[in-house]
């Protein structure tokens, strides 16, 4: 049976980030994806001025009230980047309403990078994204993510046991199955720290770290674990599969030379994805 997933997100038009990673993404993994755009900006807000920026949140309730009429089911719903505070209320019923038994429910709270919070996001948003996280399986902060839903300091290079001591307040905190906390620097790599409160694990995901800053990258990851993870990998193995992505997207972007700022070269990542969930 093919599976069927919602991705909650912004549309931003230029930039390969939310949306136009995620749809991509999980659509070549041979997902049925439906979507509930949450903005549309002409580009993300990192590294780019004068952007457009509409949020959607009143389009939302009448594409949910047409929705309520139609047989919806899905078996992962995978949230991301909210338009405003209003939303998130808005997001937390949709996850309520269609998350069902077995299913698998992702949350990025994606508000802050680099020790702060995104151009659009507020100090009160933040702290809604610790409620959307209450309602998910799994979620995925970056480590400014991960110190803000903490009501922590930020710190950029935590060492391996404050690394763990982290996962497991996370898990704790806001009673999710699985805490993957992305940006960690472990044993000279760049991956992804994952803990699994079920049976107490802990994992490393890691590939080599490049010496540049990029964009998107927290999508490009977050969407191939969803992906992996709904196609039945296990946690440890989505995370590696979603990193290998990542980085192979990071070393195409590189050859192509444009600015960073445009996000990177995912898909010519997909090929190799598909290949490593055994897909062709
Ligand atoms: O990738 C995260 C993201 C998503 N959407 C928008 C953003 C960002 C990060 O800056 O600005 C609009």
């Amino acid at each position: 049976m093919q599976k069927r997933a919602l991705a909650i997100h912004d549309v931003s038009c230029e930039g390969r980030c939310s949306l136009t990673v995620a749809l991509p993404v999980l659509a070549g993994c041979g997902i049925h994806t439906a979507v509930l755009p949450t903005a549309l900006l002409s580009t993300h807000t990192g590294e780019f001025t004068g952007y457009s920026c509409l949020d959607l949140t009143e389009e939302m309730g009448r594409i949910l009230g047409h929705w309520a009429t139609l047989p919806l089911k899905f078996d992962g719903l995978y949230s991301g980047f909210l338009g405003s505070f209003e939303q998130i209320n808005l997001v937390g019923d949709v996850l309520h309403a269609y998350h069902r038994e077995g299913g698998l429910t992702l949350v990025d709270p994606v508000m802050a990078d680099h020790g702060r919070l995104y151009a659009t996001y507020t100090k009160e948003m933040a702290g809604g994204m610790g409620e959307l996280c209450r309602l998910a399986d799994v979620i995925v902060p970056n480590m400014t993510e991960a110190c803000i839903l903490l009501g922590r300091p930020y710190v950029e290079h935590p060492g391996e046991d404050e690394v763990k001591e982290m996962l497991e307040a996370l898990a704790s905190k806001f009673s999710c199955g699985q805490v993957i906390v992305t940006g960690v620097h472990q044993a000279g790599q760049l991956g992804a720290a994952g803990f699994c409160a079920a049976d107490g694990s802990f994992t490393f995901a890691g590939a080599p770290q490049l010496p540049h800053v990029f964009y998107g990258t927290g999508d490009v990851f977050a969407s191939a674990l969803f992906a992996a993870m709904l196609l039945g990998k296990s946690t440890g193995e989505a995370a590696q599969t979603a990193v290998n992505f990542t980085h192979e997207a990071m070393v195409h972007t590189l050859e192509n030379g444009l600015p960073l700022n445009y996000g990177v070269a995912f898909e010519q990542a997909i090929p190799g994805l598909l290949k490593e969930l055994g897909l062709v």
